[in-house]
């Protein structure tokens, strides 16, 4: 029995010192001290031993068993050194190497445009509402005094949805519903993006965006909307620019006018951006039709009101001289990055 101890010694600790992972010794372990190993089947053969020869054997099985056990613990901590050795070798980085920039990104020129014009609009203590971009024809067309047989209520001009449901042509519905469920004073812009069958071309687009505005109380009246509006254009092409105000028509109000601005790109003179006429059409605007108040329960005899619509993508592209509005749709990044 002592010759088979001192093999198994001799055998294990060979092995534990060729042995060259965490597993490998694992395995050792379990080969030689397990329940079942080669030194627990000596011990168990311990019983057929004489009485003077037992404790001997016990002993010296008690002295391999502590041998094997500092042996692969000593191992397995300088297995874990290597492997650990190893890996901080795989993993070594470079700090000197040129990190990866992330790009910046930077306020789209509608956003922008947009921000300015709300900064504007509530210093002058209008308030900022949004409606949804899926409409009913009573909200889109028919409270806004939009007649059944209009060219704007045609499939040709307008994405409808079904009979009723149709994507708005103009932001006017939210302000629709203001009026309906607030009493004057009103004074609110409604940005949104808008939509109408339209081919694609450097100054149309399918889908758009305005910035509509609504003033409702009591004398309000055309000089309201002229100071306004005029603020509002010193304010974003410059204090010499000139506003004019010229006669037009909209079903929703009355008296109606369309606002031009001078040439941002010519000041007046004429040029390529106006087409030599000195002059651009930014908004519409008028008196909002007694009919519109009417119908959502504002006495028109005794509130009266003004709106404007604003395109913001022609008051963008004219006002960063852009010359193409699709290129406010493309985000291609060597274009945003100019802005
Ligand atoms: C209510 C009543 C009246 C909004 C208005 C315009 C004139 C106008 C165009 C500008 C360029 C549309 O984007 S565009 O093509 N808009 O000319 N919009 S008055 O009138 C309203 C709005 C709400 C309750």
């Amino acid at each position: 029995m002592k010759e088979k101890l001192e093999q198994i010694k001799a055998q294990a600790l060979n092995d534990i010192k060729n042995a060259a992972s965490g597993d490998a010794l694992e395995q050792i372990k379990v080969r030689f001290l397990g329940k079942k190993g080669e030194l627990t089947s000596i011990l168990k053969m311990m019983g057929g031993l004489s009485p003077q020869e037992r404790p001997k054997m016990g002993q010296l099985a008690n002295e391999v068993r502590s041998a094997l056990e500092s042996a692969l613990e000593n191992a397995k901590s300088a297995v874990k050194e290597k492997e650990l050795a190893a890996r901080l070798k795989l993993e070594k980085i470079d700090v000197t190497i040129d990190g990866t920039r992330r790009p910046v990104g930077k306020l789209h020129p509608l956003s922008s445009t947009l921000e300015k014009l709300e900064e504007i609009f509530t210093g002058l203590g209008f308030t900022v509402v949004e409606g949804p971009e899926i409409e009913t024809d009573h909200y889109n067309f028919e409270a806004l005094n939009v007649p059944k047989d209009h060219p704007a209520r045609d499939m040709q001009d307008t994405f409808y949805l079904g009979e009723n449901l149709l994507l708005r042509t103009q932001t006017s519905a939210a302000q629709i519903r203001t009026m309906e469920n607030l009493k004057p004073p009103i004074k609110i812009i409604c940005p949104g993006r808008v939509y109408r069958s339209d081919d694609v071309d450097a100054t149309h687009s399918p889908v758009f965006h305005q910035v509509e505005g609504l003033v409702v109380d009591k004398g309000i009246t055309m000089c309201d909307l002229k100071g306004t509006l005029e603020i509002m254009v010193h304010k974003i092409y410059g204090e010499n620019t000139k506003v004019k105000f010229r006669p037009s028509f909209f079903p929703f109000t009355e008296p109606s006018v369309e606002v031009d601005v001078s040439c941002p790109e010519c000041g007046g003179k004429g040029c390529r951006v106006c087409k030599g006429a000195g002059w651009i059409e930014i908004l519409g605007a008028g008196m909002v039709h007694p009919r519109v108040l009417a119908g959502c329960g504002i006495d028109p005899e005794v509130y009266s009101g003004f709106a404007f619509g604003i395109g913001l993508d022609r008051l963008t592209t004219t006002s960063h001289k852009i010359s193409d509005i699709r290129l406010l749709f493309e985000n291609d990044n060597r274009f945003l990055q100019q802005f």
